[in-house]
């Protein structure tokens, strides 16, 4: 596919894909939406993609929904708002999460609406001190979707995901932050660099492993211990036949740094 809407670029085993309409500040219309789909499909089918990085080109991260193409100005009919849950956001966030790697979203501006949510699906959110998080869905009379209902109160509690909901307030990064909604806060300065650097060590570690991890944790959110004592011992066991383990339990005893290969 011939991407118009993002930039996606594979270096050193960090695949970076950056949402680029800053006109509209990244705004989801929805062949951006299919553009995102295929790089993320992309990332999840490559085996030498060991980390993902989400990110903004200019001022913002990304403002949700275009609401141009929700409403047409030109009063063409719009387009069915089921289908573009559906068809646009619920595929993105099911991709994110099913990805078996680290995906790390640099929060480089306003996060809005459909924005902030496909953020905080991601496994490490870090934003830069100028980035702002908006659940601003309730300020055009419509409900968070994009999976904000189900990981912001896992994030931050009921009472605080009712009030971000309802009230559609801006929060800044460190707000975030300090309410264990986010990972880190850096500098605008220092941030692209800091992420990349993140993403770059993400990469070089039995990212096998994390992948797993990340199942596990997925389904954690639902399970009873029960079940979940049950999927730990399943994927230990695949974690245990990877060849990064073997390298690392090796290189412990041979008193050396083990060298990851993501297999
Ligand atoms: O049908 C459905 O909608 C279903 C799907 C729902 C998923 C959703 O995401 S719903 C939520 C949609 N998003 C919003 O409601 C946020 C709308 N944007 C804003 O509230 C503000 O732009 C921000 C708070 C994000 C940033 O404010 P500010 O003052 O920094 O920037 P601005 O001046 O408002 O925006 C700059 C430009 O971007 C401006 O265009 P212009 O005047 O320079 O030509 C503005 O119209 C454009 N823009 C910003 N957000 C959107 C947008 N254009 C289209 N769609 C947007 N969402």
């Amino acid at each position: 596919m011939k991407y118009r809407n993002i930039k996606f670029q594979i270096k050193g085993s960090v695949a970076t894909i950056t949402l680029n309409r800053p006109k509209v500040l990244n705004s989801f219309h929805r062949e951006m939406a299919a553009e995102v789909q295929n790089a993320l499909e992309h990332c999840r089918n490559n085996s030498e993609v060991r980390a993902v990085l989400l990110t903004g080109e200019g001022r913002a991260f990304c403002a949700g929904q275009d609401l141009q193409e929700a409403v047409p100005p030109d009063g063409s009919p719009p387009p069915e708002i089921s289908d573009l849950v559906r068809q646009n956001y619920n595929p993105i966030i099911r991709l994110i999460r099913n990805i078996e790697k680290p995906v790390v979203c640099a929060v480089n501006g306003v996060a809005a609406g459909a924005g902030a949510n496909i953020a905080l699906a991601c496994d490490f959110v870090i934003a830069s001190e100028k980035a702002s998080f908006i659940q601003a869905f309730c300020k055009i009379g419509l409900i968070p979707d994009s999976g904000g209902t189900f990981f912001l109160p896992r994030l931050v509690g009921l009472a605080r995901a009712a009030a971000m909901m309802m009230l559609g307030d801006k929060i800044s990064a460190q707000q975030a932050l300090d309410m264990g909604m986010i990972y880190k806060v850096y500098p605008p300065e220092s941030m692209p660099d800091e992420v990349l650097k993140f993403a770059r060590f993400l990469a070089a570690q039995p990212t096998r492993a994390l992948g797993l991890i990340k199942k596990a944790l997925n389904q954690s959110l639902a399970n009873d211990l029960e079940s979940q004592l049950e999927v730990e011992a399943n994927l230990q066991t695949q974690a245990g036949a990877t060849e990064d383990s073997k390298e690392a339990i090796r290189a412990f005893l041979e008193k050396r740094q083990p060298v990851f290969k993501g297999r």
